[in-house]
C-alpha cells in the first residue's frame, strides 16, 4: 500500500501568530508519587490563567478514553506511549502547549514520542524528569499502589517490580524530594518561559 502526505496550508508561524506562542510538548517522566500530576495540573491552570493555550494529557484519564484497552505489560506500556507521543505532537502542531504526564519508563518509547514531534517540523520537545527516590514516592503512596504492589495485589508495578529508565539527557530536572510543588511550577514556569522568548 502505498501513502500519500497531504501538506497543510498553514505553518507553524500562521499558527504562532494566532496562539501568541508556539505549540510545544512538556514529557514529564517519572515514578508513580513523584509529583507528575500535581506539578501538571497546577502548570495547566497557571499557564491558561496567564493567557496560553495549554492542555494536559495525563496517564491516569487518558488510559480511561483512547488507551482503555491496554494494561501495563511492556507491549501494552509501549503502545501507550506511541499513541500519546503522536496525539501530543499533533495538538503541538495544532498550537497547543501539550503537558504529558505519563511514567513512560523506557527511555527507547520516550525517544519515539520525541521523534514524533521532531517528524512534524513545527514544535519542539522538551523533556522533564520529575524524580523522587522511589522510598519517597513510596512513602507518598497517594493512591495506596505502592503498598498493593508490595503485598503482591498489583504485578508489574513500576520501580517495584516493573523498570524504571531514568533520562539521561533530560531538558529540565525536578527533584521533588527537596522541591515542593510551589517551587517546581515556577521552575518549569521559568524554563518554558525562557523557551518561548527565544
Ligand atoms: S505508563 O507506564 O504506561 O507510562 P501511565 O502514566 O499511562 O503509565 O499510567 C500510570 C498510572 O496507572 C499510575 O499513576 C497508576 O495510577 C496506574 N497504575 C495502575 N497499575 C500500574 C502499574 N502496574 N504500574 C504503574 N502504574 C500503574
Amino acid at each position: 500500500v502505498k501513502l500519500f502526505a497531504v501538506e497543510h496550508r498553514v505553518g507553524l508561524e500562521a499558527r504562532t501568530r494566532l496562539n501568541g506562542h508556539p505549540g510545544l510538548v512538556l514529557w514529564l517522566t517519572g515514578l508513580s508519587g513523584s509529583g507528575k500530576s500535581t506539578i501538571s495540573l497546577e502548570l495547566e491552570a497557571r499557564l491558561v490563567a496567564a493567557g496560553r493555550h495549554a492542555y494536559l494529557l495525563d496517564g491516569d484519564n487518558v488510559r480511561h478514553g483512547l488507551n482503555a484497552d491496554l494494561g501495563f505489560s511492556p507491549e501494552d506500556r509501549t503502545e501507550n506511549i506511541r499513541r500519546v507521543g503522536e496525539v501530543a505532537a499533533l495538538m503541538a502542531d495544532a498550537g497547543l502547549i501539550v503537558i504529558a504526564a505519563f511514567i513512560s519508563p523506557y527511555r527507547a518509547d520516550r525517544s519515539s514520542a520525541r521523534a514524533a514531534v521532531a517528524r512534524l517540523n513545527g514544535p519542539s520537545f522538551h523533556e522533564v524528569h520529575v524524580s523522587a527516590p522511589i522510598d519517597v514516592c513510596e512513602a507518598r503512596d497517594p493512591k495506596g499502589l505502592y503498598q498493593k504492589a508490595r503485598s503482591g495485589q498489583l504485578p508489574e508495578f513500576t520501580g517495584i517490580s516493573a523498570p524504571y529508565e531514568p533520562p539521561e539527557a533530560p531538558e529540565l530536572t525536578l527533584d521533588t524530594a527537596s522541591l515542593g510543588v510551589d517551587a517546581a511550577v515556577e521552575t518549569t514556569l521559568a524554563y518554558l518561559d525562557r523557551h518561548l522568548r527565544s
